[in-house]
């Protein structure tokens, strides 16, 4: 298989220096421009910041991209026709030469092909409410069991059956670290009464968690990061949007890959806004965290 490298991400990787890999379907579908593209240089600032090198993937015209100059990011965040590209997708992505954002599952497999372990993104997908009459469950939960990436995330979406999602990670395999907290941040929101087993308290451990992780050679884990308070909403007041929000997208019979774009620029339209300033916010954060921990990871291997 072949990787078409970014001329910083090749040379970070030359150098044997820390990379920080990012998703793109938050670019291509998750946020309306030109927010998208702030997100992006918000995040590859941070990671630069903290002393890592940012890796976004992509597929652009059929080629698998490991981190984006400014011309391939622009035409993911403004390119018509930009399809969402998890795992399943990427044989067909390629083989049409096909353009397209690439998901949590995607992106871990990527970065796995390029030997990057640690990946940031802003809420997992997981599986979603009303489960038993539309088996819906994204497969970013079977790619993170499988490749041995760190993805830094503030837990799943908040539009999902968050309970249900962690049973299945734990089904899976796939251990859930809160980041200084003892519950599942929840995305949006920093509560959600949901508790975890396992806690770190900073970068450094986590790097050493990670390093244990990847020795046993078992494959992802989730590391769950509270999203800024000073953005993030309450619960209750996300519920409520969410409720009403979930309704249309019944009502308008959106389905399969659709609804998480759907329901996300609900969200936006119902908060005026205050949605996409947090999840802005929390994706920068999560880069940052992502980067220490890369950069961590570095400074023990030395
Ligand atoms: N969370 C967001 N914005 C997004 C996504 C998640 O705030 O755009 C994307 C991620 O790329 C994730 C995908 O992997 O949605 C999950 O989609 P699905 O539920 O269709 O598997
Ligand atoms: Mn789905």
């Amino acid at each position: 298989m072949k990787l078409v490298w970014s001329k910083e991400a090749a040379k970070a990787n030359r150098q044997g220096r820390p990379l920080v890999a990012l998703e793109t379907s938050v670019l291509a579908q998750g946020l309306p421009h030109p927010h998208n593209l702030e997100a992006a240089r918000r995040c590859e600032a941070a990671i630069r910041e903290a002393g890592a090198t940012p890796a976004a993937m992509a597929v652009i015209d059929g080629r698998l991209h490991v981190g984006l100059d400014a011309e391939g990011t622009e035409r993911l965040a403004t390119g018509a026709g930009l399809l969402k590209i998890g795992s399943r997708d990427l044989a067909v992505a390629i083989a049409t030469k096909a353009t397209g954002g690439t998901t949590v599952s995607a992106t871990c497999e990527l970065a796995a092909h390029a030997g990057i372990s640690v990946f940031a993104t802003g809420g997992l997908g997981g599986v979603h409410r009303g489960v038993a009459h539309d088996l819906d469950i994204s497969q970013d939960l079977p790619a993170l069991a499988r490749w041995p990436v760190a993805v830094v995330c503030a837990g799943a979406k908040s539009v999902l059956d968050l309970p249900k999602t962690l049973e299945l990670l734990e089904t899976l395999g796939v251990p859930v670290i809160g980041v200084a907290t003892n519950e599942l941040p929840g995305f949006y929101s920093r509560e959600t009464g949901l508790p975890l087993e396992h806690s770190v308290p900073n970068a450094k451990v986590a790097a050493a968690v990670v390093d244990a992780r990847l020795s046993l050679g078992q494959g992802g884990l989730i590391f769950a990061v509270p999203p800024p308070e000073a953005t993030a909403l309450p619960r209750a007041e996300i519920e409520r949007h969410l409720e009403a929000a979930l309704k249309l997208a019944r009502v308008r019979r959106v389905s399969g890959k659709a609804v998480t774009p759907f329901l996300l620029g609900e969200m936006v339209r119902r908060t005026k806004g205050r949605t996409l300033a947090a999840n802005l916010a929390l994706l920068e954060n999560n880069a940052r965290f992502a980067a220490q921990v890369a950069v961590a990871r570095h400074q023990h291997a030395r």
